[in-house]
């Protein structure tokens, strides 16, 4: 058994050489299972698959380095290709198509209670399928969320800085190449993938969504880009074709939608995987008919929200956007209809963070969060509970569900629906399958955020939030929503216990 202490420079050194072993002896099997011809011959090999992925788990503890980490994760795609050799699948994989949209409030649609935005395509599609009210994204900002969809893993594992916004000012180097994504996996599993929309996950090469198992990619990578000039805040020209900039004429929302519909199109015969992360309604505040603001050679940084004329009223900008996002969901299930596509098709739409109520500067009535408290940035439910739906037309029901889930959570469901029979014990999120199909609970768990010295952890309907220069707070989700009570005073048991997990947790992330 091996003797975990992450502050002690030998054992960590053992542990490097174990490791090292494993990662070795898995490399092997890959290349022997890929010479192996029978099914007989592949389940012993998975079998020995699964026991080196145990090995693997209880040296997880142990990583140290970023030279480990990245070890450890690039063993965990070997595991995932083996196990994606497995046949008898129950059901014939789906295409995939998953929309995200960008700072969308949780009472920013029709279908979750907007009364000022027409949504009627969200609305339908939520109709038709199965809508959460209890979904939430892996942080309060932007990139977090993106890093946890795409590894299926806690963003802090990766390092702080992944647990807020990648600067785009310094340039930082973006998720490590060594993680293993869900399109890598999808890839594996023999889907073709495409990306149309905004990346936060790195500003330039090697960084880039070609390199992180998305074989087609046009968008932007910055954090926000000009809706009309697609000029990001520091004056670079940002839009993208795979690993070069290729500027296009148009509106971002409508661009994106463009070419996801074409790589429908071109695709529609093959088994797809569709990410389409839109920079709706993500400042500036632009809808199709305002005018450009961002020209190249120009910091935005002092000016980055767009040409606001009633600072104190941004809604009409944003409503405009909020209706172009939904013309392009409109429009993609349409193109699904049109190619007989939908039955076989999983559509999957939420948002990668909050919105914003007011900004700096002046800037007011911007999203709505219905009753929920916070915004965009803070671990209030505002900041992270969003909208979610999952349509997949005679194979989800038409349902609402209170299930508590998150964004990570697609990783391991996208990855059993594809058929590879992921081994969710490798990650932190939980395979939603089960009910997406029947209603299923799912086992009982507790959700984790932090961004900066911000943190919050959740389980069942107890929340504990813990910030800086504040006394704890403790809620009751179950009949406090909007988080106004603080029972930290009248539950000290359960305050305890949710403080023990959340210092057992940055313990288990911590590097
Ligand atoms: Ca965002």
């Amino acid at each position: 058994m091996l003797s975990i202490n992450p502050r002690c420079d030998a054992a960590g050194t053992q542990q490097s050489n174990q490791f090292g072993l494993a990662n070795s002896h898995l490399l092997k099997m890959v290349s022997e299972l890929n010479n192996t011809s029978t099914t007989h011959q592949r389940v012993n090999h998975t079998h020995e698959t699964s026991q080196a992925a145990t090995h693997l788990l209880a040296l997880r503890a142990g990583i140290e380095t970023d030279s480990m980490r990245i070890a450890f994760f690039t063993t965990l795609v070997l595991v995932f290709g083996l196990n994606s050799l497995l046949p008898a699948l129950e059901q014939q994989p789906p295409n995939i198509v998953f929309i995200l949209a960008d700072d969308l409030g949780y009472g920013d649609i029709g279908c979750y209670g907007s009364a000022v935005n027409r949504t009627p395509h969200l609305d339908r599609l939520a109709a038709g399928g199965m809508r959460f009210t209890d979904f939430h994204s892996n942080g309060p900002m932007c990139s977090p969320t993106r890093a946890a969809f795409l590894t299926g893993l806690y963003q802090s594992r990766f390092g702080r800085r992944f647990e807020s916004a990648l600067s785009g000012s310094r340039r930082d180097p973006g998720l490590p190449l060594s993680a293993v994504t869900i399109a890598e996996v999808l890839q594996q599993a023999g889907y073709f993938t495409g990306m149309f929309g905004k990346w936060h996950l790195g500003y330039e090469a090697p960084w880039l969504p070609t390199n992180q198992g998305f074989a087609e990619f046009r968008g932007l990578v910055s954090g926000d880009g000009d809706h009309h000039t697609q000029i990001d805040r520091s004056g670079n020209q940002d839009w993208w074709n795979g690993e070069s900039v290729a500027m296009q004429k148009g509106y971002t929302a409508e661009l994106i939608t463009q070419h996801s519909i074409d790589f429908i199109e071109r695709h529609k015969d093959e088994r797809f995987f569709l990410y389409v992360p839109h920079l709706a309604i993500h400042f500036p505040w632009q809808g199709p008919n305002d005018p450009p603001h961002r020209k190249r050679g120009i910091s935005y940084h002092k000016d980055k929200w767009g040409v606001i004329p009633d600072r104190s009223n941004v809604l009409p900008h944003v409503t405009a956007m909020i209706e172009s996002l939904d013309r392009s969901v409109g429009s993609i299930v349409a193109t699904l209809d049109r190619l007989g596509l939908s039955k076989n098709t999983l559509v999957v739409f939420t948002s990668d963070n909050g919105g914003y109520l007011d900004y700096a500067g002046g800037f007011e009535n911007i999203s709505d969060m219905g009753q929920l408290r916070g915004e965009k940035g803070t671990i209030y439910e505002g900041g992270h509970r969003v909208p979610a739906i999952f349509s997949w037309p005679e194979t989800i029901k038409p349902s609402v569900c209170h299930q508590t889930a998150m964004t990570f959570d697609l990783f391991p469901t996208l990855a059993a629906l594809a058929g590879t029979n992921a081994n969710a014990a490798m990650l932190d999120g939980s395979d939603l399958s089960e009910t997406l199909f029947d209603g299923a609970n799912l086992p009982e768990r507790s959700l984790f955020w932090r961004m900066g010295s911000s943190k919050a952890v959740r389980k069942g309907s107890w929340k504990l939030c813990v910030q800086a220069k504040r006394p704890p707070e403790l809620y009751n989700l179950a009949t406090d929503v909007g988080e106004r009570k603080n029972l930290a005073d009248r539950r000290p048991e359960v305050l305890s216990n949710l403080k023990t997990a959340l210092a057992e947790w940055e313990l288990d992330v911590e590097h």
